[in-house]
């Protein structure tokens, strides 16, 4: 007996290391190990054998099956390395193929402009506020010295949602409620860029939505002055130094005096079609805060003083890129986006 489970183990071990893959490896676990195996067989014989040659059999085929059960485990653990590695041998990743080019979005242009002219504030000692774009006709207009019935509210046609609601027609009620919140009635120095909605036509230079870019400095002693330094530093760093502006009465009536601000064309005076051969360009209006309006925020007129001004954020970025049409800002077209990639 002894000699057979001998044999079975060298058996066993020799098929355990011909095994190709892991599937006659547990055939040959199943043949050898398995209930009704050879082992199995074997130990049936015992019974022939006497009380002092059992124990040491059922030990020697313990052996037998520990030694086969061990063999199976680390050829098991080879094979599936061995797997492993094929798998990877084919999976093999060819660096030296072309990559699949990554598509980058880039800013849209006039979100660009927007950021450059915060930027340019901020570094004046302005901050960024904001405002609702669904505003009440209050803000929008009653705060700014245009009553109910007042005829310059023509001069904004609006979308109105209720009788006291509407889409702002510009940025400046966002004037009225910092001043109103500013518990300390002192200076106040913000801009605040935002959309603006009019019952416009669209044409080349119009759209029913725009952006404005409304500023507004309140303090004692601001003089129109400081208006004009402000937005004579604002257009050199937009468009270059060698750019003049000039200012030209105007009528707004939150503002008092009101100007129209125009920049001088790149053409530098001798006419092209640009400046309509005026060799000036408008880009905002702007002027004096009315003393009104001051009063309506809680402010002492008599001694705080103020300007405000309304920056067309579509014609700076117009006369600063060259683009001929405002609808190009809104629909999305990607020849046009893609001019003005940082990436390519
Ligand atoms: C205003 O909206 C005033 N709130 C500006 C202001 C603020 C004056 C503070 C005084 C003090 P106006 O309607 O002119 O003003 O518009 C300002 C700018 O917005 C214009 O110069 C123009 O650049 C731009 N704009 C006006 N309407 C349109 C439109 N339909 N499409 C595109 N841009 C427009």
């Amino acid at each position: 007996m002894e000699q057979q489970l001998k044999q079975l183990q060298t058996e066993a071990l020799t098929q355990i290391e011909t095994a190709a893959d892991l599937k006659q490896l547990n055939d040959v676990r199943v043949a050898y190990l398995g209930k009704k195996g050879p082992v199995t067989e074997v130990l049936k014989g015992m019974g022939k054998l006497s009380a002092e040659e059992r124990p040491k059999m059922g030990a020697l085929a313990n052996e037998v099956r520990g030694a086969i059960a061990s063999a199976i485990e680390a050829k098991q653990t080879t094979l599936e390395q061995q797997a492993i590695q094929e798998q990877l041998a084919k999976e093999t990743v060819d660096i030296t193929l072309p990559g699949r080019p990554v598509k980058t979005g880039n800013h849209h242009p006039l979100t660009r402009v927007v950021e450059e002219i915060e930027d340019l504030f901020i570094g004046m000692g302005y901050s960024v506020a904001e405002g609702p774009e669904v505003e009440k006709d209050y803000y929008n207009f009653e705060a700014l010295n245009l009553p109910k019935g007042h005829p310059a509210r023509d001069m904004q046609d609006s979308f109105y949602i209720t009788e006291d609601i509407l889409l702002r027609t510009h940025t400046s009620p966002v004037q009225a409620r910092t001043m109103e919140k500013n518990t300390e009635k002192g200076p106040v120095k913000i801009i605040c860029p935002g959309k603006v909605f009019r019952r416009d036509n669209d044409d080349a230079t119009h759209s029913h939505q725009f952006m404005q870019i409304e500023g507004l400095a309140v303090d004692e002693n601001i003089s129109m002055g400081d208006l004009k330094g402000t937005l004579e530093t604002f257009m050199k760093k937009v468009f270059g130094e060698d750019r003049e502006i000039r200012l030209r009465p105007s009528f707004f009536p939150f503002t008092e005096p009101s100007v129209e601000v125009d920049v001088s064309c790149m053409c530098g005076g001798k006419g092209c079609n640009i400046c309509k051969h005026t060799g000036w360009i408008e880009v905002l209006g702007a002027g004096m805060v009315h003393p009104n309006v001051l009063e309506m925020a809680g402010y002492d007129s008599e001694k705080y003083t103020g300007f405000a001004f309304g920056i067309g954020a579509e014609r700076i970025a117009m006369l600063k890129y060259g683009i001929d049409d405002i609808r190009l800002f809104y629909t999305d077209d990607l020849r046009f986006l893609k001019q003005f990639s940082v990436h390519e």
